[in-house]
């Protein structure tokens, strides 16, 4: 007996699947991480209300019937000074043009300042879809929304233009409606459960970094960067996790000890409860302060980040 039919033939089911890649670009605080979290339903980037907290391309994975939507999270873009700051910028406009479609998050309340209208002079330039995203709708009056969506729009011919709040999820469906049908036809890169491509040594590396974030203060979130050392999975199915935070100066290293070590205890143990959340296991972590002067030119540390470094 023979089939006669090859694998090829007509009568196989047309492949519906789409896939492809979503830049999210903003300002640094327009809730760019708080919008890839809300859309891929899981927390794949750190949040803060602090500027430049992301410094890499973040990628959350999302699935809308059987279309795969990968989301990058962007660093900010703003005005670099720095060596850190110029590579920031450099990755976000990296992940902006490898992207099928490009959303540039406003932040409503805001309006358009200078870093903005940098970033349309830009965007302009760069041949892709693109949609506009006024974010964090639950401050501002609709009046002025509408104003700014026009404001915008003139400056840009957005294909779209969205009036979201990533924080509460407000109108994020509709969103994700548009970026799935969007995308181009094609199978999905990432398995369906996935939800992240961060390696889980990054990813871990993350959430202590943004409790660095959280509790220290002026440039000290700045001056520090985190790295996972060693991941042990232990036989009784707990895992042992040491990180080291660099910081640049030896009286950093004392404010990030804290007195008699209250803040690095701190800092670990909301690092901790994350991981074990994560993990869905015991986690027994152990944190290290390590001064590395000028870690902020340090090759090393930008290849550990997932960042190029500018020469
Ligand atoms: N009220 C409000 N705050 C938001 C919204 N989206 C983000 N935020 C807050 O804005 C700050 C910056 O968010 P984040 O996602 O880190 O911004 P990013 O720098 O663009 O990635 C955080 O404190 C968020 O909680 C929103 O829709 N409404
Ligand atoms: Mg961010």
């Amino acid at each position: 007996m023979s089939d006669t039919s090859s694998p090829m033939s007509g009568d196989m089911p047309e492949t519906e699947t789409k896939c492809g890649y979503v830049a999210l670009i903003g300002a640094p605080n327009a809730g760019k991480s708080t919008l890839v979290n809300e859309l891929v339903g899981s927390k794949v980037s750190i949040v803060t209300h602090k500027v430049q907290t992301t410094r890499s391309l973040i990628r959350g994975i999302a699935l809308k019937d059987e279309k795969q939507v990968i989301f990058v999270d962007t660093p900010g873009i703003f005005a670099p000074k720095r060596r850190l700051e110029t590579a920031m910028v450099n990755t976000a406009w990296g992940g902006a043009k490898d992207a099928d479609v490009i959303g540039m998050i406003v932040d409503a309340r805001k309006g358009v300042t200078e870093q903005i209208e940098d970033i349309l002079d830009r965007l302009k330039d760069i041949k892709l879809p693109k949609v506009l995203i006024l974010n964090k709708i639950d401050l501002v009056k609709r009046d002025s929304l509408l104003a700014l969506a026009q404001q915008l729009n003139d400056r840009i011919a957005f294909d779209e233009t969205f009036m979201v709040s990533a924080l509460n999820g407000d109108r994020t469906d509709d969103l994700m409606v548009y970026f799935a049908d969007h995308m181009p036809k094609g199978p999905w890169l990432y398995p369906e459960d996935m939800i992240s491509d961060l390696p889980m040594r990054q990813l871990a590396a993350e959430i202590t970094r943004e409790k660095v974030f959280l509790r220290l203060h002026q440039e000290l979130p700045y001056a520090s960067t985190v790295e996972t050392e060693k991941w042990e999975q232990k036989k009784d199915g707990s895992v042992r996790i040491e990180q080291v935070i660099y910081v640049e100066r030896d009286n950093q290293k004392m404010i990030v000890l804290g007195k008699g070590g209250a803040t690095i205890k701190a800092i670990s143990t909301a690092a901790r409860k994350e991981l074990m959340e994560l993990l869905e296991t015991k986690v027994h972590l152990f944190l290290f302060v390590k001064v590395r002067e000028r870690w902020v030119d340090d090759p090393e540390r930008y290849r550990e980040m997932g960042i190029d470094f500018p020469i």
